[in-house]
């Protein structure tokens, strides 16, 4: 969800960064076949088994309604619009008067409670329809090391935007590779039951790739060793832990391109689990 992190990540950037290397080589030189990981082990989940809250030693919010730098439309509010039932976490969209703001919704985020370098992350998730709403599953760099957006990294596992029904699309953003340059590096694919059915949304995060899944089909894999012999951490920041947001937008600059279609309301992404996986020979692997 790109854009509005220019707002945010001014409040989420704790330290200055350090000078950042621009000329060592990080994703190269890595000799494994990622085909064949056999020890991925379960470290960090959420089944949702337990109606009511969300489990808060996992999760925290965003809360706000600045438009998040990206001209959104909705306020983000705490367990109003989310919450557990029947195995899954509901985040609801709603179009209501509240703070200022015309719409409702929740941005839930792991920050500081999972935060990850490398592993498999699976989303189990059926999302909101209708012109206007913009659902995210997606990841930002924890501790903001190589700068503030874009020079840290953005990874978004899943986006969809109303007035697109079924197109999802896996992007990476980084300084040189993001879309307010117009070289961000996505993937999508058409899923016909988006809205109605739970689909599997995720990435393997390896030390030199990211792989992103749909229902385990690997439609696209960010690769940089294959477009530039030496991937810099401007095109390869993410070397550094990440963790989860998860969220409904409405309107916003993609998500509110065609309009929003104020008949909808309310709107929810359903999320049946979350599950994150590690491989100690991934942990340790270092270059050849
Ligand atoms: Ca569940």
């Amino acid at each position: 969800m790109f854009i509005f992190i220019l707002a945010s990540c001014k409040d989420e950037e704790p330290t200055p960064p350090e000078e950042t290397d621009y000329s060592l080589c990080k994703a190269a030189g890595y000799d494994y076949d990622p085909a064949a990981i056999t020890d991925y082990e379960l470290v960090w989940s959420d089944e949702f088994d337990v109606d009511g809250e969300i489990d808060k030693t996992k999760w925290g919010y965003d809360i706000g309604g600045s438009g998040w730098g990206n001209n959104e439309l909705q306020y983000y509010t705490t367990d109003l619009n989310s919450w557990v039932e029947n195995g899954n976490m509901v985040i609801e969209a709603r179009k209501e008067n509240y703070m200022g703001n015309a719409y409702t919704s929740a941005r839930v985020i792991s920050k500081n409670k999972g935060d990850w370098l490398y592993g498999r992350i699976d989303v189990m998730a059926k999302l909101p329809t209708g012109v206007g709403t913009w659902p995210a599953i997606w990841m930002l760099p924890t501790d903001w090391r190589y700068g503030s957006w874009p020079n840290s990294g953005e990874i978004d596992i899943m986006e969809h935007v109303g007035y697109d029904q079924n197109v999802v699309h896996g992007s990476i953003h980084t300084k040189f590779f993001n879309h307010s340059i117009g070289t961000q590096r996505s993937g999508t694919r058409v899923v016909d039951t988006a809205s109605t059915e739970f689909h599997k949304y995720s990435i393997e995060w390896l030390p030199d790739r990211i792989k992103f899944y749909i229902d385990d089909f690997n439609y696209f894999t960010f690769h940089p060793n294959r477009q530039v012999s030496c991937p810099t951490v401007g095109q390869w920041p993410f070397d550094m832990r990440f963790h989860l947001l998860l969220n409904i937008a409405v309107g916003g600059n993609w998500g509110g391109a065609q309009g929003v279609d104020e008949t909808i309301f309310p709107q929810r992404m359903e999320i049946d689990y979350v599950r994150v996986y590690q491989s100690e020979f991934i942990t340790n692997l270092q270059k050849g």
